[in-house]
């Protein structure tokens, strides 16, 4: 059995392979180039994505060389898998930019230097220039609408209905296999379990158009699951993704560092490059000082700085300690936006009052005008991180970080933000 096989399956990576044992065989034998596709539905990846493009790394880090496709054509077309609707057509320019956007991406996953560099490439740039009459003659001719017929993604839709545009999605996934195979010996593709199907057809397709004695594999990547049975990746502001302007990188680390302990040695396994003494460490540490969440702050921190750098993963946590502590007074506005994106936020308009306990019974942060004034004798209440007791401090200048917004806090944990117009 191959080391990264072992590996691979050690952390719950392998979902279906086809000729299991032939794959293990030849990965021992030879470093082979392998690939996986995403199609530009969207101009960033969230973190349901990333595990088969995580894996394609682990593919390159044993020597192996990742061809990571970027579906310009496919992406005009729309893959039915997992759809239970007909989709909606994107336009050229969506496409084009949301290429853009995930290029720049996977760029950051991949090491494109070396004899095992990797390679991007786009199938627009075999697809797009393909006529209908090569498409029918030479492909379409190879796979079988039965057999077409026959898998769970059409099968599925047949009732509530699939355009031939979308039933022959497959058959374009299917070319670039192919394509990949005859330009760069490509071997493997790999994918979530949603793609076993397209995967499967590139096979069939190899196998037709470059003789039974073709080899080549397909191996499924299973899905995320959670121990308490809720979806995997989204948080009550929705999913999480790669692009720091959707998903701020302190809020990146905040979804990893909130992962339970049930969950947290799995995704280890699954999402980081630690290596097993590493994380049997951490799971030792679940079970004997499971509040010190130290499996938890390293996951966090591993997925920080693979996706947002080494500086944004500093920076999340220095926000996430200021703000625990109550000290953001070290924080510069930049920080405290970044870390208060989601606390309520009152907008203080030109003329309103500036008193303390006005402002905080309009921003409903304390419930009456007495409790605002209890809060803030008890010293309950700081404003930028500095406790206030006096009942007749009014807003000034200089409380405007930025000259933008006010912090304050109630309480040990209650945030909120007064935003100037
Ligand atoms: C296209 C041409 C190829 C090979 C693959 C493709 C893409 C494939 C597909 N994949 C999914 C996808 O989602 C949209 C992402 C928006 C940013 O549709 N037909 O592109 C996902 N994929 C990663 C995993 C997946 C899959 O990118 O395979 O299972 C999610 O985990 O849904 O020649």
């Amino acid at each position: 059995m191959s080391t990264l096989m072992d590996d691979l399956k050690w952390r719950g990576l392998i979902y279906q392979e086809t000729d299991a044992d032939g794959l293990a065989d030849t990965l021992d034998n030879e470093k082979i180039s392998l690939y996986c596709g995403v199609d530009p539905t969207a101009d960033s990846m969230h973190i349901g994505h990333l595990l088969p493009f995580l894996t394609l790394r682990r593919f390159q880090k044993h020597g192996h060389r990742p061809i990571v496709l970027v579906g310009g054509a496919t992406g005009l077309i729309g893959d039915p898998s997992g759809k239970k609707e007909e989709r909606k057509l994107q336009t050229m320019e969506q496409v084009e930019k949301n290429v853009q956007g995930l290029k720049k991406q996977l760029e950051q996953i991949f090491d494109f230097q070396g004899e095992n560099g990797a390679i991007l490439t786009n199938n627009f740039e075999w697809v797009g220039s393909m006529d209908l009459i090569t498409f029918l003659r030479d492909y379409g001719k190879n796979i079988g609408v039965n057999y077409m017929l026959a898998k769970d993604i059409v099968s599925s839709r047949l009732e509530s209905g699939i355009s031939f545009t979308e039933f022959t999605y497959t058959i374009l996934q299917a070319i670039d296999f192919y394509q990949l195979y005859e330009n760069w010996n490509c071997k493997m593709q790999i994918g979530g379990s949603d793609q076993w199907g397209n995967i499967t057809t590139g096979l069939e397709m190899i196998r037709k158009m470059a003789g039974e004695g073709a080899k080549a594999y397909g191996m499924t990547i299973p899905l995320v699951t959670k121990a308490d049975g809720t979806k995997f990746g989204k948080t009550e502001s929705g999913a999480i993704w790669l692009d720091p302007v959707k998903t701020t990188p302190y809020e990146f680390y905040q979804f990893w560092i909130n992962t339970s302990d049930a969950d947290v040695v799995k995704y280890l396994k699954l999402f980081t490059f630690l290596d097993r003494t590493e994380i049997e460490e951490l799971e030792k540490s679940v079970q004997s000082e499971a509040h010190l969440r130290k499996a938890q702050r390293t996951l966090a921190e591993e997925m920080t700085r693979l996706i947002h750098g080494e500086e944004a993963l500093q920076q999340a946590i220095r926000i996430t300690e200021a703000l625990f502590s109550g000290n953001i007074a070290s924080l510069s506005a930049r920080e405290i936006e970044q870390g208060l994106k989601d606390v309520p936020t009152f907008e203080h308009e030109e003329g309103m009052e500036a008193g303390l306990v006005e402002i905080l019974v309009q921003a409903k942060i304390s419930p009456s005008k007495r409790q605002a004034r209890e809060d803030i004798q008890n010293g309950a209440v700081s404003i930028n991180g500095e406790k206030t007791t006096d009942l007749h401090y009014k807003l000034e200048e200089k409380d405007k970080l930025d000259g933008k917004f006010t912090v304050i806090r109630r309480g040990k944990k209650k945030y909120y933000l007064i935003q100037y117009k």
